[in-house]
């Protein structure tokens, strides 16, 4: 008895299913595509058995086997669809853009990105001098009442050397009570209040900071500048102290080719008290326009501490003693780095701010 050419068709069709099944890559189930559906593949095989049945039988093997043919051709394009999305989700996870970085990266940065000003970097510098020394840095309050600038430090109202700081008062409490300080000694009383109640003496402390005062902008002043108040408050301090740091300063900040002099100077809170002064840096001095045909620029005043501004803080003048001084951050600056007028340092022209990055 001659077995059918079909007999094993639902076998083969399932074998099919899950060949189709099985393959996981679009470039694999391609490359497979004439073995299973075409000209090469087993139901191809089977049609052309077919031509030996009689007509009857024929027709109806011919139905099965389109049938057959139908579910795997449609497995087939399924299973194709599916690893078509699968490869295209791929490449679009391949090909995926970070646009944040896209935007970081077309966005021309400017080749510089700014600095500190040569004002904070030489604050900064004067700092490091100082805390070398042995010196605590401390910072102070801007607005003061008329005590702790004026009265504090000796000098009452209507005393003549108000007359030596010209200032900006602000419209707060009674008149010309509370000032934009004219000057960082305010901070050395703070300092020493704090010390005498939390029984911190001695002092050894430099305090920066912005100051006010009415002064017509030229090659040497301005009206808001800085300073960098130094104070010291020990036992058995002299003068020669106070000239040993200057000295010690000098060389560190501006090397050993520059000339310092302390000259005699008054100032309320201090006796003996000095001006402190270098040779011109921009003329070396010959004499200039920036130093007035001098030769010379003051930096500040020091002094020893007067006995009267100890006591109005409660500090026993007969055990303490002590010096203070107070620099212009801005005219250092300026003398290190020989700029021969200092409103450079505030009219933020691109090309004098570059030169110090
Ligand atoms: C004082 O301000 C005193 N408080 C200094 C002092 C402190 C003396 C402690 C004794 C003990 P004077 O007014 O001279 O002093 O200012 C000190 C320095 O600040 C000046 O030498 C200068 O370097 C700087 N300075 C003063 N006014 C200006 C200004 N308008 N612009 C820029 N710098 C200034």
């Amino acid at each position: 008895m001659s077995t059918s050419p079909l007999e094993n068709l639902s076998q083969e069709v399932t074998r099919l299913l899950a060949t189709i099944e099985s393959f996981d890559s679009l470039a694999a189930l391609v490359d497979a595509e004439a073995s299973i559906i075409g000209k090469r593949s087993a139901l191809s095989s089977l049609q052309k058995s077919l031509g030996s049945l009689d007509p009857d039988a024929r027709r109806d093997a011919g139905a099965r086997l389109q049938e057959a043919r139908r579910l795997v051709d449609d497995a087939f394009a399924k299973r194709r669809e599916v690893l078509s999305a699968n490869a295209r989700s791929a490449q679009l996870e391949q090909d995926r853009i970070d646009l944040g970085d896209v935007v970081v990266a077309s966005i021309r940065w400017p080749a510089s990105t700014g600095h500190a000003s040569l004002v904070a970097s030489t604050q900064r510098e004067l700092e490091d001098v100082f805390v070398s020394m042995g010196f605590t840095v401390s910072d102070g309050p801007e607005v003061e009442s008329d005590w702790y600038n004026f009265e504090a430090l000796n000098i009452p109202p209507a005393h003549p050397a108000r007359g030596m700081w010209d200032t900006f008062y602000v419209e707060l409490g009674e008149p010309e009570t509370v000032v934009l300080r004219t000057h960082t000694s305010p901070t050395q009383i703070h300092l020493m209040e704090n010390a005498v109640s939390s029984s911190t003496l001695p002092i050894h402390s430099v305090m920066p900071g912005r100051c006010f005062r009415r002064d017509t902008p030229d090659a040497r002043h301005l009206a808001t500048f800085h300073q960098i108040e130094g104070l010291v408050v020990d036992r058995g301090i002299t003068f020669a102290d106070l000239a040993g740091v200057i000295e010690t300063f000098t060389r560190a900040y501006f090397g050993p080719d520059i000339s310092s002099r302390l000259r005699p100077a008054y100032f309320p809170f201090t006796e003996p008290s000095a001006e402190f002064e270098i040779t011109c840096t921009i003329c070396r001095g010959e004499g200039c326009r920036t130093c007035s045909q001098t030769g010379w620029i003051e930096l500040g005043g020091c002094g020893v501490l007067d006995p009267a501004v100890l006591s109005a803080v409660g500090i026993d003048g007969e055990v303490w003693s002590g010096f203070a001084f107070g620099f212009g951050i801005d005219r250092c600056a300026q003398m290190r780095h020989q700029i021969a007028d200092m409103r450079a340092l505030t009219e933020n022209d691109v090309r004098f701010l570059e030169q110090f990055s």
